[in-house]
């Protein structure tokens, strides 16, 4: 019998790596073959589905239910989901994590890059603009993030490199019979 559907879902802040860790895995699991693999990165996710949203709280949770609908279909379907936003709040990924375990598995992923290591690295320059000021209601600087109690992984990613993270999620995955 087919192995059911999944979804993966990485959280984290801004920088933390989560898009490129999800990319990576990505890789790895479609070279396996079997199950086809959706990516819903977060900054797709706002181009083509959450246009119109902002970053309070209402806007955040609605983008945050739209990605778990769009999972839950494709886990329902007996794909694999992997979804890379932030997710800040709890209460919203414990909503999702409901909604897709009625269909199959939720592994929570939690890419812990400290905030200090994301502004130290800035990337995309965002740190420095939350600082000035020019971008409000900024993850882990002007607005909250709630550290995940009981991730199915924790990704220390200081030291480490990309390729050591995506396999730790393909082990974790294979620990719970997933592939
Ligand atoms: C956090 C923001 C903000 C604010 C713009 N706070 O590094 P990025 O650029 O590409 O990833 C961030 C992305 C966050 O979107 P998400 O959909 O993942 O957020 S949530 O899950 O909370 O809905 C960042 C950019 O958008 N960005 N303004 N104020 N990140």
């Amino acid at each position: 019998r087919d192995k059911q559907g999944f979804t993966v879902f990485f959280t984290g802040f801004s920088g933390s790596g989560k898009s490129t860790i999800a990319n990576a895995m990505m890789v790895k699991l479609m070279e396996m073959g079997g199950r086809p693999v959706t990516l819903l990165d977060g900054d797709l996710v706002r181009k083509h589905l959450s246009s119109e949203l902002g970053f309070s709280k209402e806007h955040r949770d609605i983008n945050i239910r739209r990605i778990g609908y769009v999972a839950s279909e494709i886990t329902k379907n007996g794909g694999i989901a992997i979804c890379a936003p932030i997710a800040p709040y709890a209460s919203t990924r414990r909503a999702v994590r409901e909604d897709i375990e009625a269909f199959g598995a939720f592994v929570e992923v939690h890419v812990a890059t400290t905030i200090e290591e994301c502004e130290r690295r800035d990337r995309k320059g965002l740190y420095k603009l939350a600082r000035e000021g020019k971008i409000k209601e900024f993850t882990g600087i002007s607005d909250p993030y709630d550290v995940p109690e009981n991730p199915e992984l924790r990704l220390e990613t200081e030291g480490t490199d990309v390729d050591y993270c995506a396999q730790q999620v393909l082990l974790k995955l294979e620990s719970m019979g997933l592939i």
